[in-house]
């Protein structure tokens, strides 16, 4: 009886559903779409982990039509060859640095100069606002859409050499940094030899010698296992770092106004999650590294000012090199957040 009712019901709707649909504008136009999304770390990483995320919302926002499948440990290639692959339109989505973007949009690089933001709450307030609004914008002439940013984090040293207290400790060490000329700048003033090198050939470079020591957040650096090959870990927060999640725009361009704005809003609620499960895995991280036998310091404020002098001329370079409008901008959306 039940049954015969649940299928009157659906004759009945099926009926109706072609009315419905031409009188209604709030039937959604949402087609059945795969989407491939790549990032480089681990998927029990805080990026793994807000992909999964990021791939529930967008599931159930489309009624279970768009199906996003992660693919990480750059599987799909590291965030060059990823972004490249999004412009070509042969891969829809990804999460990755924005420094890695600074063979696309120059200004990116301003995000990685030194000692920028204090905390994180001033990153959020400048980065979700019309600063980090306008170069995600900057983004769409270049076949890319620049959807929210992710944080990556607070920045932090491992090497294999020695404990590092001081900047000359820093002296000699081959540094893997992200490819990007401002890193290498900063780095190589601070007395280290940098590397250039992607994130996915880094385990393999720490792990035979090829370079000495990396930076990045202590989540990464208990996540893609960096303390079975790295002795010594210095607390710096020398860089904020974002990460940017990212569209094909040959994709994008193809989807209805409903689509996108279910692309949207999943990207929204991705961020919020991500931000709060990366900083909550942050605050265990050093305890976990601490365990597995890393010998950890942080910096002195003195010795951390020392640094911030020594960088100063980075700014110049920076500025010289085509930044100083962008650079002017961003110091003045920060002082803003600061009030
Ligand atoms: C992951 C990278 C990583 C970044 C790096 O693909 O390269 O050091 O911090 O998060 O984007």
């Amino acid at each position: 009886m039940f049954r015969k009712l649940l299928l009157a019901t659906g004759i009945a709707a099926a009926l109706l559903a072609p009315v419905v649909a031409a009188t209604s504008a709030s039937a959604q136009e949402v087609k059945t779409r795969i989407i491939r999304f790549g990032y480089g770390l681990s998927e029990s990483s805080n990026q793994g982990r807000a992909v999964k995320y990021f791939a529930e919302e967008l599931s159930k926002r489309s009624g279970g039509k768009f199906k996003m499948k992660g693919f990480g440990d750059a599987s799909l290639g590291n965030d060059i060859q990823m972004q490249n692959a999004l412009i070509g339109g042969a891969q829809e989505m990804m999460v990755g640095s924005t420094a890695t973007l600074v063979g696309i949009v120059k200004d990116f690089g301003v995000y990685d100069l030194p000692f920028l933001f204090n905390n994180e709450k001033e990153a959020d307030a400048v980065l979700d606002g019309p600063f980090g609004e306008k170069l995600l914008k900057a983004l769409n002439d270049k076949g890319l859409v620049g959807l929210v940013y992710w944080e990556n984090g607070f920045r932090n040293l491992t090497n294999s050499k020695r404990p590092i207290t001081k900047l000359e400790d820093m002296g000699g060490i081959k540094l893997r940094v992200m490819q990007n000329p401002v890193y290498i700048d900063m780095f190589n003033r601070f007395g280290a030899n940098a590397v250039p090198l992607a994130f996915s050939e880094l385990f393999t470079a720490l792990e035979t010698g090829t370079v000495d020591g990396q930076e990045n957040p202590v989540t990464t650096i208990q996540s893609s296992k960096f303390y079975e090959v790295q002795k010594y870990l210095t607390i710096s927060r020398h860089v904020y770092s974002p990460w940017i999640v990212l569209a094909s725009k040959r994709w994008y361009d193809g989807l209805s106004a409903d689509e996108k704005k279910i692309v949207h809003e999943a990207a929204a609620a991705s961020r919020e999650f991500e931000r709060k499960d990366s900083r909550e895995a942050s605050a265990q991280s050093v305890a976990y590294l601490k365990e597995k036998g890393m010998q950890i310091n942080e910096l002195s404020p003195a010795e951390l000012d020392r640094m911030r002098e020594m960088v100063k001329p980075a700014f110049d370079k920076y500025a010289a090199d085509g930044g100083a409008e962008i650079l002017k901008e961003i110091q003045a959306a920060i002082a803003a957040a600061r009030k």
